[in-house]
């Protein structure tokens, strides 16, 4: 038996494909309202019929759509769905609904050009070849590429960064209400995973339910999938979902540590209060009745006899047992970092002079900026010849004598060729204070031949850090096949070292590649690859991949002085 909601949208469904072939508007309108009817029914139309009521009482449903109805509440089918699906397959429906693309155009979309699918008119859309269809141009075309990445989105997890741009005015609304206290976003996104699947909020207020009803009133809010007196969860227009709930101050620290996770972690602590005779839930600690702790995180671990974890380690890899020996990492922070290592000027594909990239580094506190442009195989960015990274470099020398107290590094960002040798010659790049070493072509080897041609890579005596190690380009982009561990291994025989990638949609190496390297005993550089002056804050996104692979200051190469950081760029 089928539930009302299917009912309704198969009727719709045909009301689509029926306007799509260019139906008789009265006809259309009839399926559009039955399916309203049924949808707004207080009860399943199934269990009418199975009293045998009469469906052709309902207002607007005739014979004809009464048997329909039937039918479909009984088999999920109906004769005149299936031969329109046959005639108009795939997806044509769900295009009817993107915003530039009514009836006709789809049907024009599907007959001009044979696409059938919402991925098919996404890549025609993004190929430009959609303008082709009459009625359509460039700027429909944009809205339509623009509408099915956002659909694409709201199936996805989300970029960390996106996430903390749809929380920020969130909590900003939520903050805003009169008595709330603590407002904070836990789950995934407080251990700072690079995806998040929903952001999950905690409030402390007197009054949950009007927190709950000020929460469902902001303006992004798409639906509201549940709300109850001290919790809620909506949809925001991005997709994103949002879980929302209002705890009690003195069950505060014990909600944060249940709702931050991860669940394997809240497992193994649980299991460490059953071993003490107590219990540990999202409102506190329990010994029999009587509450013991639940106002802070630091209360609830101290009572199962752990110091406090770092959310970003809550992953159940390893940290309990650390904790018990008190042996927990002292994770590394953003101010732990001393300079930049990674940054590109308009000489290539940067967007600001070498001086303004020197200065925005020099602002943020930094004490060096490495600068790294392309070498000239990407030719599509202007990459360096030697010649031109020569003028670069004694640019940076002159620079370099007028500066106080900060300096400019001299770098390339050199392209790693099929073969594993280096884009630019010996010659040149022993000019140089270092090397950031990176593929960005031939992604399509075996793992065994990309492993090789990085090792190879690696054997030149220039090659110092491994920039983005695997290529990827998070929910766009897999990584190349890489061996992970031979690469670190052969990295600490060298003496190179790996970059920890900032850039939001990178964070390459990602987190459980930084705790490899620290294991294997490789150090990493945290770095923006900054284009831009602004992209120096992006820093904080490595750190937190950096901090959930267990890195400490001392495994993070630009945590160093100056001085300190030339001798480990050394190589014998
Ligand atoms: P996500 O949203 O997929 O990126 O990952 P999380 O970790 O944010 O997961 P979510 O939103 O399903 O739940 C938030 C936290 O709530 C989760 O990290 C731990 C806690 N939690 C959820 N379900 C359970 C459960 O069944 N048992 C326990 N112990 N904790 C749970
Ligand atoms: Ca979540
Ligand atoms: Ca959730
Ligand atoms: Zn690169």
């Amino acid at each position: 038996m089928k539930t009302n909601a299917e009912i309704a949208d198969a009727l719709q469904r045909i009301a689509d494909l029926l306007e799509i072939q260019g139906e008789n508007v009265f006809r259309i309108r009839a399926y559009r309202n039955a399916a309203r009817t049924v949808a707004e029914l207080p009860e399943g139309v199934a269990a009418m019929i199975g009293r045998g009521e009469d469906l052709t009482e309902l207002p607007g449903i005739g014979e004809d759509l009464g048997g329909k109805i039937t039918e479909l509440a009984r088999t999920g089918h109906v004769p005149l769905l299936d031969r329109l699906a046959r005639r108009l397959p795939g997806e044509l429906a769900e295009m009817m609904r993107l915003p530039g693309l009514g009836p006709k155009r789809v049907a024009l979309v599907h007959e001009k050009l044979h696409i059938k699918t919402l991925a098919e008119l996404k890549a025609a859309a993004a190929a430009g070849r959609l303008r082709e269809v009459p009625g359509i141009g460039a700027k429909t075309e944009k809205t339509i590429l623009a509408a099915l990445r956002r659909v694409d989105h709201a199936e996805k997890r989300t970029r960390l960064a996106f996430a903390e741009q749809i929380a920020k005015p969130l909590l900003a609304h939520l903050r805003s209400f009169e008595g709330v206290r603590d407002c904070v976003v836990a789950g995934s996104f407080r251990r700072r995973r690079e995806t998040v699947g929903d952001l999950d909020i905690l409030v402390t207020c007197p009054d949950g339910a009007r927190v709950v009803e000020h929460f469902v009133a902001y303006a992004d809010v798409r639906d509201v999938v549940s709300q109850g007196p001290t919790r809620s969860t909506v949809r925001l227009h991005s997709g994103m979902q949002v879980d929302l709930r209002v705890v009690p101050e003195d069950s505060y620290g014990a909600a944060l540590l249940y709702f931050t996770g991860s669940k394997a972690h809240n497992i193994a602590v649980r299991k460490l209060a059953i071993a003490k005779k107590i219990k540990i839930n999202e409102y506190g600690v329990f010994k029999g009745t009587k509450r013991i702790a639940g106002r802070t995180e630091k209360d609830v671990y101290a009572c199962v006899g752990l110091p406090y974890i770092e959310p970003e380690i809550r992953e159940d890899r390893g940290e309990i047992e650390a904790a018990r020996k008190h042996r927990l990492p002292r994770l590394v922070t953003v101010g732990d970092v001393r300079g930049e290592m990674h940054a590109h000027t308009d000489a290539t594909d940067g967007e600001d002079t070498l001086a303004d990239m020197a200065a925005a580094a020099h602002e943020r506190g930094y004490e060096y900026l490495a600068i790294t442009d392309h070498t000239k195989r990407l030719a599509m960015v202007h990459g360096q010849t030697a010649r031109r990274l020569a003028t670069q470099i004694a640019k940076i020398e002159r620079l370099n004598s007028r500066l106080r107290g900060f300096t400019i590094l001299k770098g390339a960002e050199v392209d790693i060729l099929d073969d594993g040798s280096l884009d630019l010659p010996d010659d040149i790049l022993k000019e140089l204070d270092f090397t950031v070493c990176s593929i960005h072509y031939k992604f399509a080897l075996s793992q065994e031949q990309q492993t090789e041609r990085v090792l190879r890579a690696m054997d030149n005596r220039y090659f110092r850090i491994f920039g983005h190690p695997t290529g990827r380009l998070i929910g766009e982009r897999d990584a190349y096949p890489i061996d992970m561990e031979r690469i670190l291994r052969g990295a600490l025989e060298r003496g190179c070292y790996m970059e920890v990638n900032a850039q939001p949609d990178r964070l390459d190496l990602s987190d459980t590649h930084c705790r490899l390297a620290k294991e294997i005993g490789v150090k990493v550089a945290i770095a923006t690859d900054a284009h831009r002056t602004s992209d120096l804050d992006k820093l904080r996104f490595g750190v937190d991949q950096a901090r959930r692979g267990w890195l400490e200051a001392d495994d993070v190469l630009n945590t160093r002085s100056v001085g300190a950081l030339r001798k480990l760029l050394k190589r014998a």
